[in-house]
C-alpha cells in the first residue's frame, strides 16, 4: 500500500465533509454547505466535468422529460429556458452556471472515483479510499451518485462481433457522421423515443428494434420567447408561482400514475391511445406500438414527433425479438437479416439497486453491498442506513418519483442532511446512526404500499423492479408526503455518541 498518503491535517472545527458524485444532487448539497458556511467539504467526481446524467447524454434529442421550471433547484431559478422541456445543452448549461456562481469548482477532485469506504467506530471518521488508492478522510459523507448512470448493455449473442459502429445513448459518439448510414436504435424507451426521431431525417434506413410497445403521451412542448424570458427575469415571483402550478399540476396526477386501478389508468390510456391513432393511421403499425400493460407501469413518456417518425419511408418497426447480432447486422427471430452499418443501444440504465456502488463498510465492519444483496436497497427516507453513521444519501432508495421532478426530492434531501450536519456539529456529536428499528419500520410501510402500486401490479418489467419484482427505486406517494415527511432531522430517531473531546483530525483535501 506504498502509493497510499494522507492528506494534509487539519483541526477538527474544519469538519471534513466529502460528496461523492458532482450532479445535480452534489451540485445541490454544495451549494446548500457554502451557504451555511461550511467550507470545509470536497467533492469527489469519478468523471472530468460536472454535471453528471446531463453531461454524459448528449444524444441527438436529448431533453427532460419534465418542464424545467420545475426540473431546477427552486433557489436557482433560471428564467431563460428555451423550451418548456430545457434540451440537455442547457441543463448542462445550468449546472455549469450553479458551480460558477457558488464557487464549487475549487472544492471538486475530477477524475477521482471513490471505490472503497470504512469507518472507524472509534474515531467517528469515515476512510475513503479512491482508485489510485489515496485515503482520504471526513467526519460526513454524502453520496450522490445519480441511478441512471452506468449503462444496461444487452445481454445479445454476438454483440461484440458487430464490425460497424456501436453506442449506448448514454455514451454517444458525436464524432461519428450517421447521415446516409443504415442504423439501429435498440429499445423504445424515454431515450430511444427521443434519438429515433431526432436522426430519422438524416439516416439512409432507420431500424427500430421494439421489444414492448410503450404509453407516450403528447409533448405539447414550445418555444419561450425573449419577451417572456425578459418578464421571468424581471418578476422572478412569476417564475416561482409557474413552479407552483406545474408542482400542484403533477402532484395531482400522483394517483393516476401510482396506484393500481384500472379505473384510475383508464382516463390515461384512453388519452395515449388517441394520441398514437392520430399519428399512426397505418393498422398493423397501430397494433404493433399497442401496449399491453397497465399505464403507469412503466415510466410515461411524452413525445409529439416519435409516432411521426415512425410512419416515414426510410423506418422500420422491427417487433420479432433479436437473436444474434452478426459482423454486419441484426438477426431477427423470423430469421430476417437487417444489414446495418450502426447500432445504437438505447437500452437503458444499470440501476443497481440490490448492491451498493462500492465497497461500504459500517459499524462492526458490516457490508453495505451484503446487506443490500438480501433484500435490496433499504434508507430511512431514502437517506440514512442504520449501522453506517455520518453516511447520508441523495436520490437513494425509494425517493424516484413515478409523477413530477426528482429535484423536489432531492431538495428535500439536501436540506435533512443539512439539519443532521448542524445537529452534528452544534452538538459535538461523534456520530449519528438512524435506529434499526425506525428504519425497518419506514420500509416495512414503504414495501407494504408498494403492492398497490402499478409499478408492481401493472404487468409489465421496468428499470424500477430488482430482479425479484421488488421496488426500491420509486416512493409509492405524493411528493408533498414525502417531503413533509423529512422536513425535520430527529435526533429520536437515531443513536447517538458524543464526540470524545476536541481533537485534530485528520481532513480530507478540501480547499476553501
Ligand atoms: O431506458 P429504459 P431509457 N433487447 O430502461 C429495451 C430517464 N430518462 O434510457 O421495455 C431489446 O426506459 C427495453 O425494452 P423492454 C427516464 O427516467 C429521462 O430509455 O424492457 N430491447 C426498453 O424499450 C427513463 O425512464 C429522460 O421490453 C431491449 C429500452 O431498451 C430512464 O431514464 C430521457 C433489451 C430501455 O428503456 C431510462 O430511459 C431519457 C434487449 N436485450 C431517459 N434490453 C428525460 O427526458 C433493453 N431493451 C429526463
Amino acid at each position: 500500500m506504498s502509493n497510499i498518503h494522507h492528506i494534509k491535517q487539519h483541526t477538527s472545527e474544519e469538519f471534513p465533509i466529502v460528496i461523492i458524485g458532482c450532479g445535480f444532487g452534489g451540485i445541490g448539497m454544495g451549494i446548500k454547505l457554502r451557504e451555511a458556511g461550511i467550507h470545509s467539504f470536497t467533492i469527489f467526481e469519478r468523471a472530468d466535468e460536472v454535471g453528471g446524467t446531463w453531461r454524459d447524454n448528449t444524444y441527438p434529442g436529448c431533453a427532460c422529460d419534465v418542464p424545467s421550471y420545475v426540473y431546477s433547484f427552486s433557489f436557482e431559478p433560471n428564467p431563460n429556458w428555451s423550451n418548456i422541456f430545457g434540451q440537455q445543452q442547457e441543463i448542462q448549461q445550468y449546472l455549469l452556471d450553479c458551480v460558477a456562481k457558488h464557487q464549487l469548482r475549487s472544492h471538486i477532485r475530477f477524475n477521482t472515483a471513490v471505490v472503497k469506504a470504512e469507518f472507524n467506530d472509534e474515531e467517528g471518521i469515515w476512510n475513503l479510499t479512491t482508485e489510485s488508492g489515496e485515503i482520504h478522510q471526513a467526519r460526513v459523507v454524502i453520496t450522490a451518485v445519480g441511478g441512471l448512470t452506468d449503462p444496461a448493455l444487452p445481454d445479445i449473442t454476438g454483440i461484440n462481433d458487430f464490425k460497424g459502429e456501436m453506442f449506448h445513448t448514454a455514451r454517444w459518439n458525436n464524432d461519428y457522421d450517421y447521415g446516409n448510414k443504415r442504423v439501429a436504435v435498440i429499445g423504445t424507451g424515454c431515450s430511444a423515443v427521443q434519438v429515433i426521431p431526432s436522426i430519422q431525417p438524416d439516416v439512409a434506413h432507420l431500424d427500430v428494434f421494439q421489444r414492448t410497445p410503450a404509453w407516450i403521451m403528447p409533448r405539447h412542448d414550445f418555444t419561450i420567447s425573449q419577451k417572456f424570458k425578459s418578464f421571468l427575469a424581471k418578476y422572478p415571483k412569476v417564475q416561482s408561482a409557474i413552479r407552483g402550478v406545474l408542482y400542484w399540476g403533477s402532484e395531482s396526477l400522483a394517483p393516476f400514475l401510482i396506484l393500481d386501478s384500472k379505473w384510475l389508468s383508464k382516463p390515461f390510456e384512453a388519452l395515449a391511445y388517441r394520441n398514437l391513432t392520430k399519428h399512426v393511421e397505418d393498422p398493423e403499425l397501430r397494433q404493433k406500438l399497442t401496449p399491453h400493460f397497465q399505464f403507469g407501469c412503466k415510466r410515461m413518456i411524452v413525445s409529439d414527433d416519435y409516432y411521426p417518425a415512425l410512419t416515414q419511408e426510410n423506418v422500420a418497426l422491427i417487433t420479432s425479438p433479436i437473436e444474434r447480432i452478426t459482423e454486419d447486422g441484426i438477426v431477427t427471430k423470423d430469421g430476417v437479416h437487417h444489414a446495418l452499418d450502426c447500432i445504437v443501444l438505447a437500452t437503458g440504465f444499470d440501476l443497481s439497486l440490490a448492491a451498493s456502488p462500492f465497497e461500504i463498510q459500517g459499524r462492526d465492519q458490516r457490508s453495505l453491498n451484503d446487506e443490500w444483496s438480501v433484500d435490496g436497497a433499504y434508507a430511512y427516507k431514502g437517506v440514512s442506513i442504520a449501522g453506517y453513521p455520518n453516511w447520508f444519501s441523495i436520490m437513494g432508495p425509494n425517493t424516484g418519483p413515478g409523477h413530477t421532478s426528482v429535484l423536489i426530492y432531492t431538495e428535500a434531501q439536501i436540506n435533512y442532511i443539512m439539519g443532521g450536519i448542524q445537529t452534528l456539529k452544534t452538538q459535538n456529536l461523534k456520530y449519528v446512526d438512524v435506529r434499526q428499528d425506525v428504519m425497518d419500520e419506514y420500509n416495512r410501510n414503504i414495501q407494504k404500499r408498494m403492492k398497490h402500486t402499478v409499478w408492481t401490479g401493472g404487468s409489465c418489467v421496468s428499470w424500477y423492479l430488482n430482479a425479484d419484482g421488488s421496488n426500491h427505486a420509486l416512493y409509492p406517494g405524493f411528493a408533498t408526503e414525502y417531503c413533509h415527511g423529512i422536513k425535520q432531522f430527529k435526533l429520536n430517531e437515531y443513536e447517538t455518541t458524543l464526540y470524545p473531546q476536541v481533537q485534530d483530525l485528520p481532513a480530507t483535501s478540501a480547499a476553501g
